[in-house]
């Protein structure tokens, strides 16, 4: 985007998708023009962990750069919640897919708002608006000749949900991504034409070097594109979890396919033109590394398709351990990250994430780094400055910002620093180099303490006139000092940013953006200063740890009790002695069994489990098994089923509950 200046109006004239614009989206600020960014949508098959968190959080920073920088954001997230993963996720918690779907898309929603995350817009895969446009961006690209239909014969990998091929499997017929076993698939499906994109893709990259962020992951796609593409299966037969193909609802649509639509049917995509024209094309996709063949190859190719213009940048950041490990239940690591934010304060994780972790690369999350994080560049470089110069202004100045006078080299040397920092700050930050923005940003902190060392403003107090007004000026650039570090923090560290701000009498927080770093010295003589708390208490090392790992012996034996019930809730579940009286599988689904069970005086129950792979249906005729007959029916696969079977499971291995000897069907079991 090319930017001119017109002189003291301070307007931009902005070059924005091939046209000119000057653009006022009310309250009278302009804005620079639009900036759409989005995270991945996550699979609800589990709960959010911190690595779903750190991503969200660094896209919460740059939308909240980007509007302090005065642009007109959109800033997208949401979860994916189709294909075979959450189907079965929701399967084995025994719940109807889109009643467990609603019930954990409320659980992320809940976390981003608790996490403080500014995203305009959460999308959901099942959402009527998203499945249509997800039927007629796939209509568009059959018009194009673009999809046709064949037999897929091949490799799947269903945590990943990705297809592979032969030669990129891992020892033992693993998935090369995730390490899991993969499964042969065979189905007669709709293909969509990547091979036809490869030269395509190739160019876009050669003339958009930023295409694909950082550098070594574009080279990556490059090596794919290089060694060729194959064309891409699209639909799938063996469950109904998803959007209907259209004119073909035997299939639906490939998780992958439907996923990546969410990022123009949220803004409208043949919905509301007028939306999806003042934010499509994506400014950013940002994703992380494992799914970056999605993003910046076939996503892409699906756009050329259709005939849209592509993103202009996807970045591909590294991934995340906990405390050294890869984030994983069993480990005990894969924890809600409110319990760390509680610990330790949401601006402190933020910080810490943004600082420690260098964009891109992968990194490690530790409790022990934190601490150190909090105690020196917190407590000590950024709260004590605040401290120091607020006592100061409360001792000697009545708690009032002083009138500085003639200034001094030193004076001249905070001041070029300060101006300096602003400009590298914002090119970092534009440049999504996080890490060196704020390695540049506490420099100048740095530098701000080192002046007060230098000026030594505890001697010039207890001196005559001539030093108080020179304290008066050392006080003022202080006080300077610290209002463009907490303009600066705005979108990193928002409530610090806001208390800082607050503390030097500046109420109206919400609206401070970038014209507030403008020039030196626009912080007002005479606003109240208030001499609070620390702003960060520092961590005693010794305090007790909020991530409890588990060595990995543990983690197997991982299981603890779930929560202590009373006799009261336990009998509140109706367990029976069940007869199988007949067993059939349920159409199209590899998993479920449906079953008749007599329950005696009960009547006769229709059950449906997810046992197939364990139980062929005329093995299981006559047995006599544990059911829990007072639960409330639901449907699966759109199969009734009125009560549940009980089971053990154990690696892989899967048996069903019976009683030692023989007792009537209908028994109950206390
Ligand atoms: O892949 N470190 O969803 P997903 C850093 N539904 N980031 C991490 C992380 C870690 N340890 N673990 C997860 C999907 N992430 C698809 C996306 S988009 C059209 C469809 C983050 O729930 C990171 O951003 O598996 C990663 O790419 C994403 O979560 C994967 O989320």
């Amino acid at each position: 985007m090319g930017l001119l200046r017109i002189a003291k109006l301070r307007r931009m004239i902005c070059y924005n998708s091939g046209k000119f614009m000057v653009v006022d989206y009310g309250g009278g600020k302009v804005k620079k023009g639009k900036y759409y960014v989005t995270t991945p949508i996550y699979y609800i098959n589990s709960e959010p962990h911190i690595g779903s968190a750190y991503t969200t959080i660094i896209a919460d920073v740059i939308a909240r750069y980007k509007r302090f920088r005065r642009y007109d954001v959109f800033f997208l997230t949401g979860t994916d919640e189709h294909g075979q993963k959450v189907l079965s996720a929701a399967l084995e918690a025994g719940k109807d897919p889109q009643v467990f779907c609603d019930e954990l898309a409320e659980k992320f929603k809940k976390l981003w708002k608790d996490l403080e995350i500014t995203n305009d817009y959460f999308i959901r895969t099942t959402d009527e608006n998203h499945m249509k446009v997800v039927q007629r961006f796939v209509e568009k690209m059959m018009e194009n000749g673009d999809i046709y239909k064949g037999k897929y014969e091949g490799w799947y990998c269903i945590p990943c949900e990705s297809f592979w091929k032969e030669e990129e499997l891992g020892d033992g017929k693993t998935c090369p991504q995730c390490g899991r076993p993969v499964k042969w698939v065979s189905e007669e499906n709709y293909f969509f034409r990547l091979s036809k994109y490869r030269s395509a893709l190739l160019k876009h990259y050669e003339e958009n070097p930023d295409f694909v962020e950082p550098d070594f992951r574009k080279n990556e796609m490059l090596r794919i594109l290089e060694s060729g593409l194959q064309d891409l299966s699209i639909t799938r037969t063996s469950f109904k979890w998803g959007v209907p193909m259209p004119r073909d609802p035997k299939h639906v649509i490939y998780v992958w396919v439907d996923a990546l639509i969410n990022y123009v049917s949220a803004i409208g995509y043949t919905e509301d033109d007028e939306k999806f024209e003042r934010y499509w094309p994506a400014d950013l996709h940002l994703i992380g590394k494992e799914i970056n063949r999605f993003h910046s190859i076939i996503w892409p190719a699906m756009l050329m398709s259709v005939g849209l213009p592509l993103p202009r940048k996807i970045y591909a950041h590294g991934w995340l351990t906990v405390n050294g490990q890869k984030i994983s239940k069993s480990l005990g690591n894969a924890i809600d990250p409110r319990v760390v934010v509680k610990k330790y304060g949401l601006d402190a994780v933020r910080y810490y994430l943004l600082r420690e972790i260098a964009f891109g690369k992968d990194g490690d999350f530790s409790e022990e780094g934190l601490i150190k994080r909090i105690n020196a560049d917190l407590a000590n470089d950024l709260g004590n400055l605040v401290h120091r110069t607020t006592a100061m202004i409360k001792q000697n100045f009545n708690s009032k910002v002083p009138r500085p006078s003639k200034s001094e080299g030193v004076d001249e040397k905070l001041k070029d620093s300060a101006m300096e920092t602003i400009s590298e700050f914002f090119d970092h930050m534009d440049s999504l180099k996080f890490t060196t923005a704020l390695e540049k940003l506490w420099e100048f902190v740095g530098f701000s303490n080192k002046y007060i060392d230098l000026t030594e403003p505890w001697i010039l107090a207890k001196g005559g006139d001539k030093e108080k007004e020179r304290l008066a000026t050392v006080l003022y650039n202080l006080s300077e000092a610290i209002r463009i570090i907490a303009v600066l923090l705005k979108s990193v560290m928002p409530n610090t940013s806001r208390e800082i701000l607050r503390r030097f009498g500046y109420e109206n927080w919400d609206e401070v953006d970038e014209t507030h770093v403008e020039r030196w010295g626009m912080i007002k003589v005479g606003n109240p200063v208030e001499h609070g708390k620390p702003l960060f208490p520092r961590i005693d090392k010794d305090s007790e740890r909020v991530i409890k790992m588990k060595t990995t012996d543990e983690g197997k034996r991982e299981e603890k009790y779930a929560e202590f019930i009373t006799i009261e809730d336990f009998s509140k579940v109706d367990l029976r002695v069940g007869k199988v009286i007949e067993a059939e599988k349920v159409e199209k689904s590899r998993k479920l069994l449906k079953l008749k069970i007599d329950l005696g005086k009960l009547g006769i129950k229709q059950i449906v489990a997810g046992i197939a792979q364990y139980y062929n249906p005329q093995d299981l005729i006559g047995k006599k098994i544990i059911v829990v007959a007072n639960l409330k029916p639901v449907k699966l696969m759109g199969v009734e089923s009125q009560g549940m079977l009980l089971a053990a499971q154990s690696e892989g291995k899967l048996r069903l509950l019976t009683v030692d000897g023989d007792i009537d069907a209908g028994a109950k079991i206390s």
